[in-house]
């Protein structure tokens, strides 16, 4: 039925979502700032800037932008520095799994993550090549929820939006993949991932054939 799966990475291959939330705590901390994973759940799948934005808009200070473009990176060091631990052994159960049945069935596999560090922790992860294609995060201009970095895969696996499948763990992940015409399978809780069409709790229940 599809010809193509696209996945989203943190939060769905790896646990990097729980790394970007111990990098934005601190940050969010160091400018007396609140922050929980409630409120985390809402910079799952948005871009550096936007997410460092929708934090600081939770206190009446205005930042200029070289002092946010100072706490972004404050950020991504921090991030950097724990990302560079990972090993394949973070990638999440049931991935490599899914990954290669949709090989199997001769679909091609792409890769939609709005991370500028995707390609890193895919090597660090030791599973690139098992992508055929990956969205550089550099070159899209607009952030999930906007459809257009799970267009672009389709695009560059060449294939029509609505012969994918998409997955995601986030909000704005799922809604990106709706707004770009394909399939839904959120991986998460189905009271968080509304738009979803499928929802599993964890790539370790991921079955093709049930979409
Ligand atoms: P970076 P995804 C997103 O990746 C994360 O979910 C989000 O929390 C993060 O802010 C964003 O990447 C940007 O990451 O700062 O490394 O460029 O979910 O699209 O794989
Ligand atoms: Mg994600």
């Amino acid at each position: 039925r599809y010809k193509a799966v696209i996945f989203d990475l943190d939060g769905v291959i790896t646990d990097t979502a729980h790394y970007h939330y111990l990098a934005w705590k601190r940050l969010a901390e160091s400018e007396g700032l609140p922050f929980d994973e409630a409120f985390n759940e809402h910079l799952k799948g948005v871009d550096r800037m936007g997410s460092l934005e929708l934090i600081l808009a939770q206190g009446s200070r205005s930042y200029s932008q070289e002092e946010k473009l100072a706490l972004a990176d404050a950020k991504n060091r921090h991030y950097v520095e724990l990302i560079a631990t990972m090993t394949p052994a973070d990638v999440l159960p049931g991935v490599l799994d899914a990954l290669a049945e949709v090989r199997a069935a001769g679909m091609g596999i792409g890769l939609a993550s709005v991370s500028k560090n995707a390609f890193t922790v895919l090597d660090k992860l030791g599973i690139r090549d098992r992508f055929d294609q990956v969205v550089d995060a550099a070159l899209i201009a607009n952030s999930k929820p906007h459809p257009e970095i799970f267009l672009t895969a389709a695009r560059q696996l060449g294939v029509d939006p609505k012969d994918c499948l998409g997955v995601e763990d986030a909000v704005a992940g799922v809604a990106s993949i709706k707004d770009a015409g394909m399939v839904a399978v959120g991986v998460g809780s189905p009271e968080v991932l509304t738009r979803a069409d499928y929802v599993i709790p964890s790539m370790a229940r991921f079955r093709l054939g049930d979409y």
